[in-house]
């Protein structure tokens, strides 16, 4: 149930229009609004809204792209120097792994995360692991996560779990997604899970999060 103050916000951000979302988000903020409630009440809103048309029978990826996009949009503006601590959301690291120059489904999933207010270290694509862990350990991460398309992309999958425990970093989790990865399972990959959308990704990350799994 989407809160009405919040209406407007929620339709200019399914819309992509991101120059109106950021008028409206403006609008709330200078009206008294804090930050905190409009990503909660407003982004998060429009994601699960977003989620509910991210499945096999109704997919767009523009559609999805540019809502992505208008929500990036509001976050950098209501948080220009990153999501406070105090939110006391998790961080990630999101790659495509060395050998796979694929990225839009990383990219999407990275605007979902962000949208529910986590801190997303993105390093790109054709990422090696090492640059991974190097990451990981730098930016205290909570889970790396790691998009594949191709199939030969696989075998370096598999290293990311003993690169992260040769580092003293084994309790960190590990999350795959991507068409060439769904199709395997987490213990086949090496991983804790395997996501089938950005949004089920993010659900088991919120779970994570909650301590819950
Ligand atoms: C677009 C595309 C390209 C673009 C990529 C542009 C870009 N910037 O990404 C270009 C043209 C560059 C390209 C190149 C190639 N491609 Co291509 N490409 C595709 C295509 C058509 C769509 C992929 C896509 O972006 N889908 C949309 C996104 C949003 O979906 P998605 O990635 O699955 O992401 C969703 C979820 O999976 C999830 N998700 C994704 N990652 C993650 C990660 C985490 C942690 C989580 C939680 C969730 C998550 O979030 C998204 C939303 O829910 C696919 C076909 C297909 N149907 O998948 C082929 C495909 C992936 N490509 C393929 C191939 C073979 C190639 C090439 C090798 C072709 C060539 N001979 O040169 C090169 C790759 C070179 C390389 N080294 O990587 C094959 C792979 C086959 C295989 N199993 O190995 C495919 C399947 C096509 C085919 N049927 O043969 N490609």
């Amino acid at each position: 149930m989407i809160n009405p103050e919040m209406n407007k916000l929620v339709e200019t951000l399914l819309e992509g229009d991101h120059a109106a979302a950021l008028a409206e988000a403006r609008r709330l903020r200078t009206a008294g609004m804090a930050s905190e409630r409009i990503v909660t009440e407003g982004l998060e809103a429009a994601m699960q809204r977003l989620d509910d048309k991210c499945t096999v029978e109704s997919f767009n990826l523009l559609e999805i792209m540019l809502a992505g996009r208008a929500v990036s949009a509001v976050v950098n503006e209501l948080y220009p120097e990153g999501m406070p601590p105090e939110r006391g959301r998790d961080t990630f690291v999101i790659a495509t792994l060395e050998g796979d120059i694929h990225d839009l489904g990383k990219n999407v999933t990275k605007m979902v995360l962000i949208g529910k207010g986590y801190r997303v270290v993105d390093l790109g694509k054709d990422c090696p692991v090492e640059n991974l862990v190097n990451a990981v350990e730098r930016e205290h991460a909570h889970a790396v996560l790691v998009s594949g398309l191709i199939t030969p992309v696989i075998p370096q999958v598999r290293r990311v779990r003993p690169a992260l425990a040769a580092r003293g970093l084994g309790g960190v989790r590990v999350v795959a997604g991507g068409a060439a990865l769904k199709q395997a399972t987490a213990g086949e990959l090496n991983v804790d899970y395997v996501a089938e959308t950005a949004f089920d990704g993010a659900r088991y990350l919120d779970s994570l999060a909650r301590g819950a799994v």
